[in-house]
């Protein structure tokens, strides 16, 4: 078991927090912009108390900022706070399914109810949310969030950043590009190499 520091304090913070405690970590504090009367651990001050602190670093990190986006920040800030020498060790909760033949990169979480499938690859400061279902061989690139309900189907690769709404829904074998944004409840059928906004039932792209 493990002290942790959240990066991040708000709601995913909150989720992460919840995730840490089950699986008999610690919590010792959180780091954001300012402090969250929500959150219960105790607010630390903003990013630079990690960077700025003596090495070397005595617990680990995780990263507790969400995204609704592509949200490339997220991840720049993860390889800034890993040059100074933190951790971010993968979290799986402790209701998830995640089969022994997955690989999974660092800093990425898979929420409660999420099940990822033999065979797939899951990049670095990913969020495999509540009850999402990543099937077998699937390829997720680096900072992907598939959201609370989403199904991958078996083969489908999301290229860095991709964002999977909820209830979304991709069928075998589709591939997306980097920065990919699926909406909420939209049926992928096909594949798109572009960066952009998909919508709908078939999945168009809208921006
Ligand atoms: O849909 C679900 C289940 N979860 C969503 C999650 C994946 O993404 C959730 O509903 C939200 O849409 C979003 O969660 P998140 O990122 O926690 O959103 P929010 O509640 O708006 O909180 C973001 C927090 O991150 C705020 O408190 C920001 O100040 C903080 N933040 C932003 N940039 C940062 C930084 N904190 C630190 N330490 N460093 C940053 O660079």
């Amino acid at each position: 078991m493990s002290d942790f520091i959240i990066v991040g304090g708000g709601g995913h913070a909150r989720v992460v927090h919840e995730t840490l405690e089950t699986l008999g970590h610690r919590v010792t504090g959180y780091t954001d912009f300012g402090g969250n009367a929500d959150v219960r651990a105790p607010y630390l001050g903003s990013d630079a108390v990690l960077i700025e602190a003596p090495l070397p670093p005595v617990c680990d990190l995780a990263l507790g900022i969400g995204k609704t986006g592509t949200s490339p920040g997220r991840l720049a800030l993860m390889e800034r706070l890993e040059s100074c020498g933190y951790r971010f060790p993968v979290i799986r909760a402790k209701s998830s399914i995640v089969h022994q033949e997955v690989m999974t990169g660092i800093g990425t979480v898979v929420m409660d109810g999420a099940i990822v499938v033999t065979g797939s690859r899951l990049g670095r400061g990913c969020i495999v949310n509540t009850s999402a279902s990543v099937d077998h061989d699937c390829r997720l690139g680096d900072n992907v969030h598939v959201a609370p309900g989403a199904v991958l189907c078996g083969n489908v690769t999301v290229g860095d950043n991709g964002m999977i709404g909820a209830g979304a829904t991709l069928v075998p074998g589709i591939r997306l590009g980097a920065n990919c944004v699926i909406g909420a409840g939209a049926t992928v059928v096909r594949s798109f190499d572009q960066p952009g906004i998909y919508v709908g039932t078939p999945a168009r792209r809208i921006r």
